[in-house]
């Protein structure tokens, strides 16, 4: 492990408030089951709470705009009564619009604008920060684009598309400091592009942002965990390879981790701040 200690990452704790996500979907479908799960990541030792009302899974079918506002918003609203840092995790403009209204902070957009450009117009019209992640479709459609081709392979394409989606938010009026990228693992990415992603995250550093990373219980872990007869290990079975993922990611000197499972990336974290006391 690096000599010089560093500041740990953020943890991110993930609500989602969808009957259909991919790691978690149904179990705190109403507002008041997301209220108490997001409390219970609190006490387990959460930075902040990422609350979303939309499934990206894949082949996942998009809810409608009416249906989005009415999980997320009074949940932000609770949450951020309490004091508590709330990002909301949307593609759709008018969702962050009213997520901000409710006391959201942080604008995580999955599709970097890509999916609704009205929505850096709301952030630049803000004060908050915002989660830009590498996006090239819809869930439906996204592993058909999941294909990297050029001489910089998957590193240098979610490199230089995310520099596309910075200059995006530059003409919309964002500033750098507001600006935190995530290079999306999971989203038109094939397993091997996740791990190339993974070793790769020095080079996406060197852009000078923050950076946020989302590995919890994904699809990739369940492939490299598989049975010897190729069944993929069981989503609710990835934790100890995600607190793995953990300890490596936060090495990199990310800005912040996005987690399921607080309390294991709590230990995690606070083990490695242990270690870098000697
Ligand atoms: N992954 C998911 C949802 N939102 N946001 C960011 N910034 N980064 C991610 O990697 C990310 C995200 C999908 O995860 P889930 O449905 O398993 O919670």
């Amino acid at each position: 492990m690096t000599a010089e200690p560093f500041a740990l990452p953020l943890l991110m704790g993930v609500v989602n408030v969808t009957p259909d996500s991919f790691s978690d979907g149904g179990r705190w479908a109403t507002p008041e089951a997301a209220v108490v799960h997001g409390r219970d990541l609190l006490a387990e030792g959460a930075d902040l709470l990422d609350i979303g009302g939309e499934s990206t899974r894949p082949g996942a079918t998009r809810p409608l705009v009416e249906e989005e506002l009415g999980r997320v918003v009074p949940v932000i609203r609770e949450l951020a009564a309490d004091g508590v840092v709330v990002s909301i995790d949307t593609m759709r403009a008018e969702v962050a619009a009213a997520a901000l209204a409710a006391g959201a902070t942080i604008v995580n957009d999955v599709s970097g604008g890509l999916a609704d450009p009205r929505i850096l117009e709301v952030v630049a019209d803000s004060d908050a920060t915002y989660v830009c992640m590498h996006w090239r479709a819809h869930s439906a459609q996204m592993n058909a684009h999941a294909t990297y081709d050029g001489p910089g392979g998957v590193v240098g394409a979610v490199r230089a598309e995310l520099l596309e989606r910075v200059d995006a938010l530059h003409a919309a009026g964002v500033p750098d400091e507001r600006i935190v990228l995530d290079p999306g693992l999971g989203f038109a990415k094939r397993a091997e592009h996740n791990w190339a992603l993974l070793a790769g995250l020095a080079e996406l550093q060197s852009l000078g942002f923050r950076l946020l990373v989302g590995a919890s219980r994904k699809s990739f872990l369940g492939t490299l965990l598989a049975d010897p007869d190729g069944t993929p290990r069981p989503v609710d079975e990835r934790e100890h390879a995600t607190t793995a993922l953990t300890v490596l990611v936060a090495a990199q000197r990310v800005w912040g981790l996005r987690v399921h499972d607080v309390r294991a990336g709590r230990d995690a974290l606070r083990t490695l701040a242990r270690w870098q006391e000697g």
